[in-house]
């Protein structure tokens, strides 16, 4: 370091090895006198040692400052090595050795500002390489996979039925899933007290004293019955998907919340055959052309007649043998399974809404999607509709 500065003048940063400058003495600080240069053939030899040193600097500009410090060393004009060189070598020189000086200076002045000239080209265009580089892209590389989520088997079920019912002239209508006694039990021809509450554990809403009336989770899709026909004149004809929640214990068909498809067709004319021939369409559209159906006599206060719909058992064929032997599980060895209730809208419902029951008839379904849903795609246990394993999810994208 000492003698970077004895000959070049101050150190600039980023340059720490040794110089190959052998002296240790400041040479451009003194005059050729002191040197002990008197004759002009020592001076090409010392201008050569000035000329290696520059190299060996030159090397170690490397960046834009360490580039900066390195002119200034050799080109600064207050001590710069030329201007030492000048103001120590040239300026005192006898008329004799002055020519010979001044021409070995130019020469080295020439050579010091093209190399530097250099330096920054080099410099520069190697930055801008650097940051070309950085911002290239590499368009083989593969790209960033992110994990596209999927449908939950239950909104699939959903659009599944909505797109069959849609196919027959259905729309789809949404409702609260909170609602009053009136709704979901009073206008649907349930009064307080008739046994048929018994059968809908229902879970009513903690409210403050003095709340106008209770609140409670819908227990079916039912009420929207009642608002549809509140809102809209016949022809009506909708499906309501929605949640729906009961005190049910669980187990592996049971759950305490679930999911419904309402279906609501009011209009003149409309009779039971309508109603059988509409549902046995939807059944074979969901599940194929192969399952057989069945109507069995139910109970429902807000229909009149009321069925159960049945289909045939879709694990065992409708055989009730299970494949191994023995009676199959799922049907119980009936061949049939239980789908849904329904049945021809109660006239007295149509009070409710203000309809006249001696011009219009209708019919109205009610299904459990998760139990669609386990038979259509062999499930055997409901619960695992709110587990969100994702392994379970996956089976179906
Ligand atoms: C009703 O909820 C009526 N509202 C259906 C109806 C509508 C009848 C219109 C007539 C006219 P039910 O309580 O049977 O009916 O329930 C309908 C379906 O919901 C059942 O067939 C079953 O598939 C499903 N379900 C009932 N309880 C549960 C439960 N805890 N977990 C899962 N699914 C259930």
């Amino acid at each position: 370091m000492f003698q970077r500065q004895a000959l070049c003048g101050a150190p600039y940063p980023g340059t720490n090895s040794a110089t190959n400058m052998a002296s240790s003495e400041n040479k451009t600080a003194r005059t050729l006198a002191d040197l002990g240069v008197t004759q002009p053939t020592q001076v090409s030899a010392l201008f050569l040692e000035v000329r290696t040193r520059f190299e060996s600097d030159s090397l170690l500009a490397r960046d834009e400052s360490s580039w900066k410090h390195f002119r200034d060393a050799w080109l600064g004009r207050k001590s710069g090595v030329l201007t030492q060189i000048t103001d120590h070598w040239l300026k005192t020189a006898t008329p004799e050795m002055k020519r010979v000086v001044g021409a070995a200076l130019n020469e080295l002045r020439a050579h010091v500002e093209s190399q530097i000239e250099e330096r920054r080209k080099a410099i520069e265009s190697g930055t801008q390489e650097t940051a070309a580089a950085r911002d290239r892209f590499d368009l083989s590389l593969p790209g960033v996979i992110r994990p596209l989520g999927s449908h939950h088997l239950i909104g699939q079920v959903f659009q599944q039925i909505e797109d069959i019912f849609f196919s027959i002239g259905f729309s789809v209508v949404e409702g609260p899933e909170i609602e009053t006694p009136y709704y979901n039990f009073e206008a649907l021809n349930i009064p307080e007290f008739h046994p048929v509450r018994d059968d809908m554990d229902t879970f009513y809403l903690d409210l403050p004293k003095g709340a106008a009336q209770p609140l409670l989770l819908r227990t079916h899709t039912s009420p929207m019955q009642i608002r549809t026909m509140e809102k809209r004149q016949p022809p009506v004809r909708v499906i309501v998907p929605g949640k729906v929640y009961r005190r049910d214990n669980p187990d592996a068909t049971h759950s305490f919340i679930f999911h419904q498809v309402e279906g609501l067709a009011v209009d003149q004319d409309i009779t039971f055959c309508d109603f059988t021939g509409t549902i046995e369409y939807f059944v074979k559209q969901f599940f194929g052309a192969g399952v057989k159906t069945r109507f069995r006599p139910s109970y429902f206060p807000f229909t009149e007649p009321s069925v159960e719909f049945d289909v045939s058992c879709i694990f065992c064929g409708g055989s009730g043998s299970a494949a191994g032997g023995g009676t199959c599980s799922k049907c119980k060895g009936s061949g049939w399974i239980e789908l849904f209730g329904a049945g021809m809208v109660d006239p007295a419902v149509y009070g409710f809404v203000k309809y006249d029951a001696k011009k219009v008839s209708g019919f109205a379904f009610g299904m459990g999607i998760d139990r669609l849903a386990m038979l259509k795609y062999g499930i055997d246990d409901i619960q695992v509709f709110f587990q969100n394993d994702v392994r379970f999810l996956r089976q179906f994208p």
